[in-house]
């Protein structure tokens, strides 16, 4: 029998780091068949990072404060990743935007998770802005990452409904729920090769996938 080797993942956190969490424990169950070559972080004291050790994983900090510009620290990013042949990229609460030269090498292999209904509310500050506005719902995208900020095409969406007396916070606790459950799902498409970025578009098992993303139900699989 051919001895297939895992798939490999590289997971970029700036903070407290749940979803790698969750991570972490989908590739320990094997819900996904992959082991985690690298946790890298922006922020040196990101509490993910502690998580990673624990773990007994690899982790790295390319702290963005000590690159004069985007590009270098984008190429410090690259440079640490590219030799572990990651066959996905996951940005987990990673807070830093990324150029061309990050994304270029690893195009069709980077997913982010943001936490709004995409095409709604691109950026910083999502839930706020939410309520802001009124919304009778919220919700989480994880999308393919390209170079237009939290604008590559949508793979799953999950909404949560806006409660009377909601804040940001009481808000982002729902909302964080259905990132753990999405994300490894989406992550386990592109591992299975179910999910392909082609032509600036998303498509599971060859089919387009709607332009929010297939939407969260609780037999998705
Ligand atoms: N890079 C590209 N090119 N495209 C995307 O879709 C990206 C990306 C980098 C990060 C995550 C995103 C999110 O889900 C993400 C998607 C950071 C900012 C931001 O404004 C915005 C969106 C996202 C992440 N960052 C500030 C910056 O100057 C720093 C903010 C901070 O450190 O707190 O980079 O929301
Ligand atoms: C998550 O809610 C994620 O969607 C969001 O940050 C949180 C990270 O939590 N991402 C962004 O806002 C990206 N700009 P975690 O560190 O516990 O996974």
């Amino acid at each position: 029998m051919i001895d297939h080797p895992k798939a490999r993942l590289a997971i970029l956190i700036s903070g407290r780091g749940s979803n790698l969490q969750v991570f972490i424990d989908a590739c320990a169950s094997g819900e996904l068949e992959a082991d985690i070559a690298l946790v890298v972080s922006n922020k040196p004291d990101a509490a993910g990072l502690q998580r990673a050790t624990r773990a007994g994983l690899a982790t790295g900090c390319i702290d963005h404060r000590d690159y004069a510009t985007r590009e270098e620290f984008d190429q410090a990013l690259v440079d640490a990743l590219l030799p572990l042949q990651p066959d996905l990229v996951i940005l987990a609460g990673f807070m830093r935007i990324l150029t061309p030269v990050f994304i270029r090498p690893f195009y069709g292999r980077l997913l982010n998770i943001h936490p709004s209904l995409l095409p709604k509310y691109p950026g910083l500050n999502t839930h706020q802005r939410a309520l802001d506005a009124g919304d009778g719902e919220a919700g989480v995208t994880v999308h393919f990452v390209t170079l237009e900020l939290d604008g590559g095409p949508p793979v799953i969406q999950a909404r949560v409904s806006v409660v009377a007396g909601d804040t940001a916070e009481s808000l982002a606790e729902r909302v964080i729920n259905r990132e753990h459950i999405i994300y490894p799902i989406a992550a386990r498409w592109h591992l299975q090769g179910r999910l392909k970025l082609k032509d600036e578009g998303a498509y599971l098992d060859g089919d387009p996938i709607p332009p929010t993303g297939i939407q969260y139900h609780e037999n998705l699989a």
